[in-house]
């Protein structure tokens, strides 16, 4: 076995930003792959253990059906244009007010229909050691877009290892809710904690992901540390953040968008370009950067039925009407 040490893309460097040391990073890597080599041992073996408080190692290669081929929205805009309402309404307010909320340890807490129950601390849940990176488009129901590298793994074979009961249809997550350090959740403006929820066929295809970091680094919190969802095919505010709870449920279970207004948000909300909020048009959206936020969204271009997924999930949908159930 060829056992290389670990390469300097591997290090933290604070002279480089993290999208240029990402850039980097995948064109070494693209590089070392070409040359036929293994490349993936010795970080995972330094990876190993506790989670690494910045920088991943290098990541699991992902399948291209995984992977968007268009430019990631720089690092910038993806870390301060942010939706996250329990640190506030303003899409500067979650990179500006979440520093004092602390991620590390963390454990989630599964409940409800499944054989497996109880506490987990996250390194029992997430393998550290077989992260991939997904670029995925990101549509936000307020008709912007961007593209996002999240580093994590597939979301099915984690709910798997719970076995869910023969009665779990759907499958509920809830972020924590820490309301001293979460100033946004002093105002009632959403049922806290914020809840989110799936069906478990939706849940279990293979594009649902659980992301512990972004551009190859740890999640900053405003992105969800320590542990998201990520659900392309649909409405950004389904890809809920900070997850400490996961319940198996026979029932369609409450979401804290559609609680608040179930007229403007359904339980699906995947991406449709024919189904217009009741307030706004969705068949176009805003693409977000090069620069950050409102300034950088100058770009539009036309909604994708299931935001581009639709030859991997439409067939979820099968025979159902996507207007009535939005
Ligand atoms: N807990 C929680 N999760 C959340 C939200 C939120 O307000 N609270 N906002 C959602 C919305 S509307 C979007 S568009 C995405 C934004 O993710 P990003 O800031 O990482 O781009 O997070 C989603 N997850
Ligand atoms: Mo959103």
């Amino acid at each position: 076995m060829l056992i290389r040490r670990p390469p300097a893309f591997a290090l933290r460097d604070n002279a480089v930003t993290p999208q240029s040391a990402w850039l980097n990073r995948r064109h070494v890597l693209a590089a070392l792959a070409a040359a036929g080599g293994s490349l993936a041992l010795p970080e995972r073996a330094a990876a190993r253990g506790a989670p690494p408080q910045d920088a991943f190692a290098p990541l699991k290669s992902t399948p291209t059906a995984y992977t968007v081929a268009d430019p990631p929205t720089p690092w910038e805009a993806v870390t301060t244009y942010n939706n996250y309402y329990e640190f506030g309404t303003g899409k500067g307010d979650p990179a500006r007010r979440s520093g004092r909320y602390v991620t590390r340890p963390w454990s989630v807490t599964v409940e409800g229909e499944a054989h497996k129950t109880g506490t987990f601390a996250l390194e029992d849940l997430i393998d550290f050691n077989a992260l991939e990176e997904r670029i995925y488009r990101h549509r936000c129901v307020e008709a912007w877009s961007m593209v996002i590298p999240w580093v994590g793994v597939p979301l099915g074979p984690v709910l798997h290892r719970f076995a869910p009961t023969s009665h779990a249809r759907f499958v509920q997550f809830f972020t924590r809710w820490e309301r001293k350090n979460m100033p946004g959740t002093f105002w009632p403006v959403l049922k806290w904690p914020y809840r989110e929820g799936l069906r478990l066929d939706e849940a279990m295809h293979p594009l649902a992901f659980l992301a512990v970091g972004v551009y190859g680094r740890v999640l900053p919190n405003q992105n969800g540390a320590p542990l998201r969802l990520v659900v392309p095919w649909k409405y950004g505010y389904k890809s809920i953040k900070s997850i400490d709870r996961i319940v198996f449920t026979r029932n369609q279970p409450q979401t804290s968008w559609n609680m608040s207004n179930p007229r403007e948000y359904g339980f699906y909300s995947n991406v449709n370009p024919h189904v217009d909020h009741p307030r706004w048009s969705q068949a176009s959206e805003r693409v977000i950067g090069p620069q950050t936020g409102l300034a950088g969204a100058l770009a539009r271009r036309k909604t994708q039925m299931f935001n581009g997924y639709g030859d991997a999930v439409a067939r979820l949908y099968a025979g159902m009407d996507l207007r009535k159930y939005h």
